[in-house]
């Protein structure tokens, strides 16, 4: 029986769920280029870096466009999605997931912020969680977005735990590989079907204790 020491919390999909608004800005800006874009294609956004997120949502349109085309087009989606987020407050927090992270830092396990966006630092303001972190990865920190583990390495190294001492929460499927690929324990959030490749798999941070950290 071995005991996690660091657990890295996603934060779209599973601190928050702003999942839902990068769907809208992206679903917006398909709208904008001519074609709907569906749930199910939504998936293979989600946990990759907005750059990745706009080359994927072109294709499935079939577009083509410029590097500077390219570029306002990101512009435009990230505007609609701080837009969409800067009424965030604290009471927009996952049911469960502050009271997890409280728990396991009762516990002596170091806690982490593993997301590849930049805005993350502005929604942890919002929803006034920063202190709850003793490493913060976000999208300004890393070279390589999710599949690629560096923004759960980093803090790894950061706070001298090995990978296999430590646990990933994520709700994507980036980021469920990237754990993978990085040597650590995985716990996907939420649908079964679409992250079976994780460890471990919980609908939500209801009902959870510290015994899904024992392996
Ligand atoms: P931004 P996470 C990711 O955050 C999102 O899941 C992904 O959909 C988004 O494209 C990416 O952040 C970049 O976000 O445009 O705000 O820099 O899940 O790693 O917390
Ligand atoms: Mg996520």
């Amino acid at each position: 029986m071995s005991f996690i020491k660091h657990c890295i919390f996603d934060l779209d999909g599973v601190i928050v769920d702003t999942a839902k608004f990068h769907y809208l800005a992206w679903k917006r800006l398909a709208k904008e280029l001519g074609f709907e874009l569906k749930p199910i294609q939504n998936e293979r956004l989600k946990g990759v870096s907005r750059v990745q997120s706009l080359e994927i949502l072109l294709s499935i349109g079939n577009i083509k466009a410029s590097d500077a085309e390219k570029s306002r087009m990101a512009d435009q989606k990230n505007e609609w999605y701080v837009q969409y987020i800067s009424s965030m407050t604290p009471k927009d927090i996952l049911p469960g997931a502050k009271e997890f992270i409280l728990k396991v830092r009762e516990n002596g396990i170091k806690t982490s912020l593993g997301s590849v966006s930049k805005n993350a630092a502005l929604i942890l303001e919002k929803i006034a969680i920063t202190h709850l972190f003793d490493c913060i990865v976000d999208g300004t920190r890393i070279t390589k977005a999710k599949p690629d583990p560096q923004v759960f390495l980093i803090s790894c190294e950061e706070l001298a735990v090995t990978p296999s001492e430590s646990v990933v929460f994520e709700d994507s499927i980036a980021g469920i590989q990237a754990a993978l690929a990085g040597g650590m324990h995985s716990i996907g959030i939420g649908n079964a079907k679409i992250l079976s490749m994780a460890e471990r798999i919980i609908p939500d941070f209801t009902h959870v204790d510290m015994s899904i950290l024992v392996y």
